[in-house]
């Protein structure tokens, strides 16, 4: 069979793909993704992983996935996602992101044969990142796994040893597997043929959330108690449970990628709602779990708003900046690896948080939109609207009543 490429866009599993969901997996394609679900099977004393594959692939091959993930899926030994080539349930090789012991995440290349296997395992993932590359080449009996967080620089692992015939057709797909703990979801955005991968500039897109379905440009982040809606006009986010902050990560809400320079706003609306220790909503931008940039509406014994970031952990705080009214404006510009942080309770003066936010490097981040409560707080809605370039400043606003007086006076005419 001739080896295909998909970019799992229109909604449905493409003729040409063999589904085989293991014990408890499935696929979805949805919104430009795939999703594999695995809440059961292994891969290795047991082969029966959720797995989607082209049968029968003759010949060498190099193919490329982008995988996300959400950061706490991988929360027990042996979970992992990725590429896998099979001759058969006991031969076969796979580039995955795997927790090891500890649950520690890595990046490695793993064979089981009957005969000999092994693997070698590359540097940990960043366990915080969800949001990187897996690439898989066969030449012959050799095979090469490779990773890369950006898609342009790629770590080589080399075959750990093979047995396997050099002209053996395999079965080649994608795969998520769960041995143990709760279920896991991966999503693989692309599949393709290493000699067709260009990887894409990713920048932000706008929303005013008005058209009661969430656009595919973002991706929905968390997995515990929250939830989605865009209604009314608005993004409505429930909060899930568990706090930023502990290692229990999950935040819900919505993200898009972005690689390059931005100055984006975004309305928040708590409704009232935020009145508990640890609450928190906000507009975070993330190079991985612990190096990013947050502006956020909390409750620490009062209502606050808080800019926060990692290079020292600094926290610049202002209290209840409202005179009433539940709305406040968020905003994070980035020019490089300099980030600034605002707040805004009319979305035309705007306050500087922290002038000097930095993170360690200028790579692609992930900008959300996020509430989340700690286990004892009761669980709330907050609303988000207009998430868009930022526009309007102090000097803008000046132009903006300047015009409305020529309309004020429109029979003011030159004699
Ligand atoms: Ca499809
Ligand atoms: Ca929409
Ligand atoms: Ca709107």
């Amino acid at each position: 069979m001739a080896l295909f490429s998909d970019d799992f866009e229109d909604d449905s599993i493409d003729a040409g793909w063999t589904q085989d969901t293991g014990t408890g997996g499935g696929f979805v394609e949805e919104r430009g993704y795939l999703k594999i679900s695995s809440s059961s099977g292994g891969l290795w004393s047991t082969f029966d992983p959720a797995w989607l594959y082209q049968a029968s692939i003759s010949g060498d091959f190099d193919v490329v996935v982008r995988v996300i993930v959400n950061y706490d899926d991988f929360d027990a030994q042996w979970e992992g996602c990725g590429l896998i080539a099979a001759v058969d349930t006991s031969n076969n090789v796979r580039v995955m992101c795997q927790a090891g012991g500890g649950g520690v995440l890595d990046y490695q290349i793993r064979r089981q044969e009957t005969v000999a296997g092994g693997s070698n395992e590359g540097a940990s993932v960043d366990p915080r990142r969800n949001n990187f590359f897996l690439r898989l080449a066969r030449s012959g009996s050799t095979f090469t796994a490779y990773y890369s967080i950006n898609g342009s620089s790629w770590t080589a692992l080399a075959d750990p040893g093979s047995t396997l015939s050099s002209s053996a057709n395999v079965d080649l797909g994608i795969f998520a597997i769960h041995p143990g703990g709760s279920q896991i979801e991966a999503r693989f955005t692309e599949f393709t043929k290493f000699a067709d991968f260009s990887f894409p500039s990713e920048s932000l897109t706008e929303d005013s959330f008005d058209d009661a379905s969430l656009d595919k440009a973002w991706f929905v982040e968390g997995q515990d108690g929250g939830g989605i809606s865009e209604t009314g006009g608005v993004l409505e986010i429930a909060s899930s449970v568990n706090d930023i902050y502990t290692s229990s990560y999950q935040p819900y809400g919505v993200f898009q990628f972005e690689d390059g320079d931005f100055d984006y706003t975004v309305k928040l609306d708590h409704q009232g709602y935020i009145t508990a220790n640890y609450e928190k909503a906000g507009l975070l931008v993330e190079l991985d779990r612990v190096n990013y940039v947050f502006v956020y509406l909390g409750y620490e014994g009062s209502l606050k708003v808080t800019g926060r970031h990692t290079i020292d952990n600094a926290v610049y705080v202002d209290d209840d900046p409202w005179s009433s009214g539940n709305v406040i404006y968020l905003r994070i510009s980035r020019s490089g690896s300099d980030f600034a942080i605002y707040y805004s309770v009319d979305g035309i003066e705007w306050t500087e948080l922290s002038p000097t936010n930095k993170l360690t490097t200028n790579a692609k981040v992930k900008v959300l939109l996020v509430a989340s409560h700690f286990y004892t707080a009761t669980p709330y809605t907050v609303k988000f609207d207009d998430f868009q370039i930022f526009t309007i400043g102090e000097d803008e606003a000046e132009i903006v009543k300047r015009s409305s007086m020529f309309l004020v006076f429109p029979q003011f005419t030159i004699q």
